[in-house]
């Protein structure tokens, strides 16, 4: 595959960077993954075990293979796979029940009576794809590792999501430094069935078309104070929409109900009100819990203010997704 890799295209009168005009075009935004797995970093639960290692290349394989419309290959997950999920996915009910977002709650038995989620089960993409696509229109696609933000939220806009299809290394189910198939199924795959949390993610990825490496910059970080870290109020308390929380049975918890520890004094985060314009602009880190949580008043309400944000981008054009033909069209085109 030919990669886009920096290269621009001219769009009234203007040069902004490549981006897909059509679905089959996403073949080209994952032949850049920055981490093809094959590498993995010496602080990885799995970098001396040599049968994980394999196992990624197995699952990489497939991922690198496969082209835009075909359908997502079945995988045979190994016990200690399966193992490992349902120990995930065991420890996050009663976490489910207590701190998750009504949205989530209402989609997960449906994900358990049609895809196969369950906790002797690693549930199939592709299953979970076809309900996504019933629901919104959202398709999962298998993706190596990790895409750079422009790749990735670029999908989006076609309401496509890029899942991983690995699992963590098994002597450390609740730990993942990387996105695994259980971020991504437990995390990610039900709140895309949700129509709110649908458009509010495509309108990220619509809007990052085409976007100067600020505005990517700016968009990936409401994409992770929200998609990522997001809360919302629910019957007047905080509950976690957000799939880094809703996959993680030790942040969840305290981002929705900390508890402040009998000597600490800075171990409660701080909340603010959702709005985009203020999140663009926060750091975050990456490998600890977040200090800071931005609480939407409702999914409805996340959608909205996102819309204002994007309208509120400085781009030469203005992308719009048809759905039937899969396509971008730009107004105000040369
Ligand atoms: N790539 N495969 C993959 N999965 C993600 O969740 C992901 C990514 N690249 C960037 C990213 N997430 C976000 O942190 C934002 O930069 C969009
Ligand atoms: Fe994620």
């Amino acid at each position: 595959l030919k990669k886009h890799c920096k290269s621009m295209m001219i769009l009234n009168e203007k040069k902004v960077p490549w981006f897909p005009r059509k679905i089959q075009d996403l073949d080209m935004s994952v032949a850049q993954t920055l981490d093809a797995g094959d590498e993995l970093e010496s602080d990885h639960p799995g970098f001396h075990d040599p049968v994980y290692r394999a196992r990624r290349n197995q699952l990489t394989d497939i991922a690198f293979k496969f082209r835009q419309g075909q359908e997502i290959p079945h995988i045979d997950y190994t016990p200690d796979e399966v193992k490992t999920w349902g120990l995930v996915y065991e420890r996050m009910q009663d976490l489910w029940a207590k701190y998750a977002c009504d949205e989530f709650k209402y989609i997960l038995p449906l994900l358990e009576s049609n895809c196969g989620y369950a906790v002797d089960n690693v549930p199939q993409a592709q299953d979970i794809s076809n309900f996504l696509k019933e629901c919104t229109g959202f398709t999962l696609r298998p993706v190596t590792g990790l895409l750079s933000s422009r790749d990735f939220l670029n999908g989006l806009a076609f309401r496509v999501f890029f899942s991983t299809q690995y699992l963590r290394h098994h002597t450390k189910p609740y730990y993942t430094p990387e996105p695994d198939i259980c971020h991504e199924l437990m995390g990610h795959a039900p709140m895309f069935a949700d129509p709110a949390f649908a458009d509010f993610s495509h309108e990220i990825g619509l809007a990052s078309l085409g976007a100067s490496d600020e505005e990517i910059e700016r968009l990936a970080t409401c994409y992770w104070f929200s998609v990522e870290f997001g809360v919302c109020m629910q019957h007047g308390e905080k509950k976690a929409y957000g799939a880094g929380l809703l996959s993680s049975f030790g942040e969840l918890e305290y981002s929705c109900s900390p508890t402040r520890p009998a000597g600490g004094t800075n171990d409660v985060p701080e909340y603010r009100p959702w709005d985009p314009f203020q999140a663009c602009k926060q750091k975050y880190p990456i490998t600890t819990y977040q200090p800071v949580y931005y609480v939407a008043e409702s999914l409805h309400d996340a959608k909205e203010r996102m819309r204002i944000f994007t309208e509120e981008m400085k781009k030469p054009f203005h992308a719009r997704y048809n759905p039937l033909q899969q396509t971008i069209s730009v107004d105000r085109c040369v």
